[in-house]
């Protein structure tokens, strides 16, 4: 096996001085932050559709990357070269984890037990290479969106038969997650939604996802899958609505279902802002609701307004990103999966690497800033004394569920009127985090 990035290094940390474009500047994979090294903190993925598949293809264009690896697209030899090239790529990054989706792996074939036995193959020759290199997965998933039988959706299909496909596939994604040790399986629900409500029955549609991934969650535990199963959140593109709208509705949906011991929410940063809200809003929903599971770690264009995918860049959102997974205790069996691409101008091996050095620059200054934050004090103190009431005898009796209308009706008469609740202090509390932001 010849080396495909030969002309590339093994990146490695060399400080915030460094004007080397193949090193990390603040990704110090062994650094202790908060008494863990920073690679503890940041289980960082590869996604293995972006960075191994993707050529930078769009409606209006075809690919310009080149992603043969010296050989031929649509063979297996071509999946084996794409083994090859994303060990390689992971060993050279320092990147630890992978997530894959069936499809990327290998060329799907004209029947599903001939698709199967590509996919035994595949990850046969994978599973050597994790032991031999010791990267893991992270975590799998079906492609139930990009065949043309899932047009209408998979879970939410109007045929049965295209349901049983999508049974079968997860199934087999099943397999293979367990099979490769990942501690994860996610439903994205690409095509689960609507172009249109008057030929949707959309009560049917959503009954039916719920039996999907109450099948999922009964052969999953059946062959020892003891991890997290994973709503991934998106409102909108490829359909014009998707169930899974944000946290907050795929939440209630699972709690709705009987879903919700075995399922958590994978927060993507530009299915957060699709929706109209922050990546912060997405973690915060999820954390309070004890169903913070991973990342999928990237950022969108607000200017844009589409899925764009890009590598996370903007320390602000990283550091918002991390103070709410470090105050949510980490992730259990969640990480970073750079569900990233490239963008189409930027089409070199070097990019590719350029792109993996700023994503995980961005999350080690993100973790550093909410670090920091953290040890500051300031703003969780500010928050704390905010609800102080809420710790008297009163505000107690109050969250406790004890309190009467009656009563509380009775104090605010004998009150009077009540004193202003206190300034917000936005203004002073951004300019700390920029104070702390910028200490670096
Ligand atoms: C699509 C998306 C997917 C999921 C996995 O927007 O994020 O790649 O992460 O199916
Ligand atoms: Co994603």
């Amino acid at each position: 096996m010849s080396e495909i990035f030969a002309n590339l290094p093994y990146v490695k940390y060399e400080g915030p001085e460094s004007q080397n474009p193949f090193a990390f500047k603040f990704y110090d994979a062994d650094r202790i932050v908060l008494g863990k090294p920073m690679k503890e903190h940041l289980h960082f993925a590869m996604a293995w559709w972006h960075n191994m598949c993707a050529t930078g293809t769009d409606m209006f264009g075809v690919g310009t990357a080149d992603k043969s690896f010296g050989a031929v697209p649509g063979t297996m030899e071509h999946a084996y070269a794409k083994v090859d090239a994303g060990f390689e790529f992971m060993e050279k990054l320092g990147v630890d984890y992978f997530c894959f989706h069936d499809v990327d792996l290998v060329p799907e074939a004209e029947t599903i037990a001939e698709t199967n036995r590509r996919l035994d193959e595949i990850t046969d020759y994978i599973l050597e290479k994790m032991q031999k290199t010791g990267k893991k997965c992270l975590w799998g998933t079906a492609n139930m969106f990009g065949n043309p039988r899932f047009a209408n959706g998979a879970g939410s299909s109007n045929s049965v038969d295209v349901f049983c496909f999508a049974a079968a596939q997860v199934k087999k994604a099943l397999d293979m997650t367990v099979k490769l040790g990942g501690k994860g399986y996610v439903f994205w629900g690409g095509r689960e939604g609507y172009e249109t409500l008057w030929n949707t029955d959309m009560k049917l549609e959503q009954e039916n996802i719920a039996a999907l991934m109450h099948m999922a969650v009964d052969y999953g535990r059946s062959i020892g899958f003891d991890g997290d199963f994973y709503i991934e959140p998106k409102p909108k593109e490829p359909m014009k609505h998707q169930y899974d709208f944000d946290a907050a509705t795929a939440i209630g949906f699972l709690k709705q279902y009987g879903l919700d011991k075995d399922f958590k929410i994978n927060v993507e940063a530009n299915h957060a802002t699709l929706a109209g809200h922050t990546f912060q809003h997405e973690l915060r929903v999820s954390a309070i609701n004890g169903m913070l599971g991973s990342i999928d770690a990237n950022q969108g264009d607000l200017l844009l307004g589409w899925d764009t995918d890009e590598f996370p860049s903007n320390v602000y959102e990283t550091t918002a990103c991390m103070y709410e997974i470090l105050k949510a205790g980490g992730l259990k069996n969640g990480g970073f999966n750079f569900d990233a691409k490239t963008r189409r101008p930027s089409y070199t091996y070097d990019d590719m690497f350029y792109a993996f050095i700023l994503g995980m620059d961005s999350f080690a200054l993100g973790l550093l800033n909410a670090a920091r934050i953290i040890e500051d004090g300031r703003i969780d103190g500010f928050v704390a004394e905010r609800y102080a009431g809420y710790e008297t005898e009163l505000g107690r009796k109050i969250r406790s569920g004890k309190a009467t209308l009656t009563e509380l009706a009775a104090r605010a008469e004998e009150m009077g009127k009540p004193a202003m609740p206190g300034s917000g202090k936005q203004e002073y509390l951004h300019s700390i985090i920029n104070q702390l932001m910028l200490k670096n």
